[in-house]
């Protein structure tokens, strides 16, 4: 296995002891008063780059912090991890892998190598071969089994295969073929495919099977459940003109019945979680169609050169990741909330989650050491202004501090009276309030009851990052996606974590191929598992029992 010498944890260095010490100084400085003490401050705390905004300002921080967060990213080697990651060095140890996502955005000329093998021409081989696929799709060209052509796309894959195209879809409707009609199914519960299937027509449905391994659990078993599906109303030789695969496994992608000329593949350097922008984008780009998804693709490319060669107190990403770790790490913030401003990006939330909190939710360093400080916080949110009219209470007023990062668009894409400037005054407001609050003596000066003062002070101090961008597009999307995978590398790399490898998601998957046979079989073989895994098991067996 090659290691990769990533020097100190955390904790044992200079900049980490600098940031302790920094921490206890600032403490009794609010935002309000940094604020204050400084007119500038918003001028100075923000950076813009690939057609993103990025207002950090109202973060617990002073120009201090951020230079010691600096030094500690340089102390952590970061410019040379970053390189290290554009270089195909195999920066995942414990898989053995290089981490090359920004490969599949490449332009042609481009040049990523990994065992000293330029990877790019296979990767425009693959796309090449899905924008003709899409084309014939879209066209009508490739008919059904009964010659009818293609409406209806359902991609059937789980975790990295499933929310990237899920979010991407429901990103970009906007700019999707609106005579088709596009599903996703992930959940082994039958209810997801038999929802995403009830009302569409065999004959005019194709199913991506997207899996890097073609060996999940769930998706093979929803696989075979469309198989039948196609099989049982246009009989068994549907099948090829039905089903295509994206996936690493030509050997399984042949045993399930589909013509590995019809298999869309992607790379060992590919983690699920950073695959959208693979061949598993191909049901985003069946629905948004070729120069839409180029231009994602250019969105994702121009983040990537950003964050390659933009020194780190201007670059984006990295100041995202630093703030994160500062707030995260040194602060104590359990969560981090995202809230985009914008019904298109409602999955972004779910998407993330998986990105970072599979990326960072980690507890030894890559030497295989216990951290000894936190590392990836609870990522969750949802569209901002719903979110506002329920869970933001808790942000406002809670005991718990809730960084977030509120995401906006200064365009709409549906220009309808005055709800865009009602949108984005609720993002502006909100940044606002959770920041500077609202005083006992403001209250006092509207003749609020003494008695309902308390109730009513909002404390502020609450720390958000702004995020605008021009106007939600594919570029827009690829932008952000990028960021935020930056992001997540920055922190990871701060952390000495190994950010690609998902080991800990295991051993459930283990211990549900032993539950298994244990609730189909014999009701009254003896159990060894714990008294309330036991318990469990025998209730369900007693309900099977039941149903017969
Ligand atoms: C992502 C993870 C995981 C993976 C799924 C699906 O980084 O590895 O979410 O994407 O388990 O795996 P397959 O694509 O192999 O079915």
């Amino acid at each position: 296995m090659t290691t990769i010498d990533t020097g100190l944890p955390l904790s044992r260095r200079q900049g980490w002891q600098k940031l302790l010490a920094h921490r206890t100084a600032i403490a009794p400085l609010d935002l309000s008063f940094l604020f204050g003490d400084d007119p500038f401050r918003a001028d100075h705390m923000n950076a813009s780059g690939a057609g993103l905004f990025f207002d950090y300002s109202k973060n617990r921080i002073t120009k201090g912090t951020l230079e010691l967060l600096l030094d500690l990213a340089r102390e952590c080697r970061l410019p040379d991890r970053i390189e290290q990651m554009f270089s195909g060095e195999k920066i995942n140890p414990t898989e053995n892998r290089a981490v090359l996502h920004v490969a599949l955005r490449s332009s042609r000329e481009d040049v990523f190598r990994v065992d000293g093998v330029n990877v790019v021409p296979d990767v425009h081989a693959v796309l090449d071969r899905m924008i003709r696929f899409s084309r014939r799709i879209r066209d009508g060209e490739w008919k059904g089994r009964t010659g009818s052509p293609i409406r209806n796309v359902v991609n059937v894959g789980i975790g990295g295969s499933d929310l990237g195209p899920v979010m991407a879809y429901e990103a970009l409707r906007h700019y999707s073929a609106r005579d088709m009609r596009f599903r996703f199914v992930s959940n082994i519960d039958p209810t997801d495919f038999h929802e995403a299937t009830r009302d569409l027509d065999p004959a005019e449905t194709l199913f991506i099977i997207s899996s890097k391994t073609f060996t999940t659990l769930e998706t093979m078993t929803n696989a075979r459940t469309a198989r039948e599906w196609i099989r049982h109303t246009l009989g068994e030789g549907a099948v090829g003109r039905h089903f295509v695969a994206v996936s690493t496994n030509t050997d399984e992608v042949r045993a399930f019945g589909i013509d590995p000329e019809n298999m869309f593949g992607f790379w060992d350097w590919v983690g699920g979680r950073y695959s959208m922008d693979s061949a598993i984008g191909l049901s985003t780009l069946l629905a948004v169609g070729e120069e839409h998804f180029q231009t994602l693709l250019e969105g994702f490319r121009e983040m990537d050169l950003h964050f390659r060669s933009t020194p780190l107190e201007r670059n984006l990403p990295v100041l995202h990741g630093l703030l994160c770790v500062w707030e995260g790490t040194f602060l104590g913030s359990a969560t981090r909330g995202v809230f985009p401003y914008d019904r298109y990006l409602k999955r972004l939330p779910a998407y993330l989650q998986q990105l970072t909190m599979e990326s960072n939710g980690k507890h030894v360093s890559l030497d295989g050491t216990r951290v000894d400080y936190d590392t990836g916080p609870v990522f969750w949110g949802e569209p901002g202004t719903n979110g506002q009219h329920s869970f933001y209470q808790l942000i406002h007023q809670g005991t718990r501090i809730i960084p977030s990062d509120l995401i906006g668009f200064l365009h709409p894409l549906h220009p309808t009276g005055n709800h865009h400037d009602i949108l984005i005054a609720n993002l502006f407001a909100q940044a606002e309030a959770l920041a500077f609050g609202r005083t006992e003596a403001d209250l006092r000066k509207q003749g609020v009851p003494p008695s309902l003062i308390p109730h009513r002070i909002c404390e502020g101090n609450r720390p958000t990052n702004v995020i605008l961008a021009e106007r939600l597009t594919p570029h827009t999307l690829g932008t952000l996606i990028a960021f935020y995978e930056h992001s997540v590398f920055t922190q990871g790399t701060l952390w000495n974590i190994d950010s690609f490898d998902q080991w800990g998601v295991e051993l459930g998957k283990i211990l549900a191929q032993k539950i298994l046979p244990e609730l189909t079989g014999d009701p009254a073989a003896p159990l060894t598992h714990d008294s309330s895994t036991n318990a469990l098991i025998q209730r369900y067996r007693n309900a099977r029992l039941s149903d017969r």
